[in-house]
């Protein structure tokens, strides 16, 4: 496998350059479990396990591989399994809060060129789910692209198509369907180039997998039945893995996510998936507008126009609380954080004058 197959570039490179003596090699991390990982490597497939110094080191789960990492890994001699010294600084990460009571980051994928976010045309089919989904997709720093899938599960799927592209300004719309189509890599052949790397992102049972095993053009992934009584709450996909595709795209199949929660996006990825809002907002009277009773409001003309639609503003404003939220949280976190180094420090300090004084 060579590297650049892989997706490594000028950038990696030049971050991988303090390992470049010492035995090292650049891996990819395609597959995640709980202690160990599998690489991707010039020199072949490895699986990786973390020294311990990198995982005492690290901070948070955060400063650990995920899926879609380059990291620093050495080979043990005649031996399958390499350990991984580094992970690379990241050009894109998918994050969402991860589930449970604590505000603590998780990475669905890293270094991502583009998110593919798969929605059904069947009757869970959400406009405010994709506008959360978008959301944390332009905060990634990759690029979105909502894919309409079970297409053949509609009477009418060009009205579903125009609806989504129009809470999704700026955001290719494609329609397919993975099962029924001759070739539903087609439509997407614009971001299924030789060394990109895809990820596919969306609810439970939307056919990701029967899509990337159409990508793959064999059946590398379970896909399952989603109809019957014990539809809800199952998930057909269990890991997140990166495959190498014929038509050399890297495609990074995830499991389904019940609830995406917003982690650590700011207000531009709000403008981004709301560019209609942010433009109209922008037209307010008074630059510090709520929307709410000032006079001038352009949001308020545009809702009692019906220029804006009452659900998107509603979405928007959901969003807005949950950002807000999120924030908050993280703040007091790393307030936290800081004030327990401020105590290192000054325990030290503390320490340092004592012995001052016995001297
Ligand atoms: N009618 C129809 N069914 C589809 C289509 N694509 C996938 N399916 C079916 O939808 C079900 C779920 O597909 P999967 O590919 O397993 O869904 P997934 O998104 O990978 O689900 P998780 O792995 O649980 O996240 C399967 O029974 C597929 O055959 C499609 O275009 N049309
Ligand atoms: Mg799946
Ligand atoms: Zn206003």
């Amino acid at each position: 496998m060579d590297l650049s197959a892989l997706g490594w570039d000028e950038t990696f490179a030049q971050h991988f350059q303090s390992f470049s003596t010492g035995g090292f090699v650049p891996g990819r991390v395609a597959l995640e479990h709980r202690h160990a990982c599998t690489l991707y490597t010039p020199l072949g497939e490895f699986s990786a396990t973390c020294t311990g110094r990198l995982l005492h080191g690290a901070d948070a789960r955060t400063d650990l591989p995920a899926v879609g990492d380059w990291v620093a890994a050495r080979p043990r001699p005649g031996e399958a399994h390499a350990d991984i010294h580094a992970v690379l600084p990241r050009r894109t990460k998918f994050s969402r809060r991860a589930a449970g009571p604590q505000a603590v980051e998780q990475i669905v994928a890293a270094n991502i060129d583009t998110v593919f976010l798969v929605t059904a045309l069947d009757e869970h089919f959400s406009l405010r789910r994709l506008e959360r989904y978008l959301t944390v997709a332009w905060e990634s720093g990759a690029q979105p692209v909502v894919v309409l899938n079970k297409a053949d599960l509609r009477d009418d799927p060009a009205a579903a198509h125009a609806a989504a592209a129009a809470v999704a300004p700026g955001t290719p719309v494609v329609t397919l369907s993975a099962t029924c189509d001759d070739d539903p890599a087609a439509p997407l052949a614009p971001w299924l180039r030789p060394g990109r790397t895809v990820a596919l992102l969306g609810s439970s049972g939307v056919g990701k997998s029967t899509l990337i095993n159409r990508l793959l053009g064999e059946e590398r992934q379970a896909t399952g039945a989603t109809s019957g009584s014990h539809g809800k709450g199952r998930h057909t996909t269990t890991h997140r893995e990166l495959f190498l595709a014929p038509s050399g795209v890297l495609v990074i199949d995830t499991p389904g996510m019940r609830e995406l929660q917003l982690w650590d996006v700011d207000a531009p990825a709000l403008d981004e998936t709301f560019a209609d809002i942010a433009a109209l907002a922008s037209g307010c009277r008074f630059g510090d507008c709520t929307h709410d009773q000032e006079p001038g409001c352009a949001i308020q003309a545009a809702l009692a126009d019906g220029t804006l639609d009452e659900g998107r503003w509603q979405g928007w404003r959901k969003l807005q609380r949950e950002q807000a939220y999120a924030a908050r949280k993280i703040d007091s976190r790393l307030a936290r954080a800081n004030r327990a180094a401020w105590k290192k420090i000054t325990k030290g300090h503390r320490a340092r004058l004592r012995l001052e004084g016995d001297a």
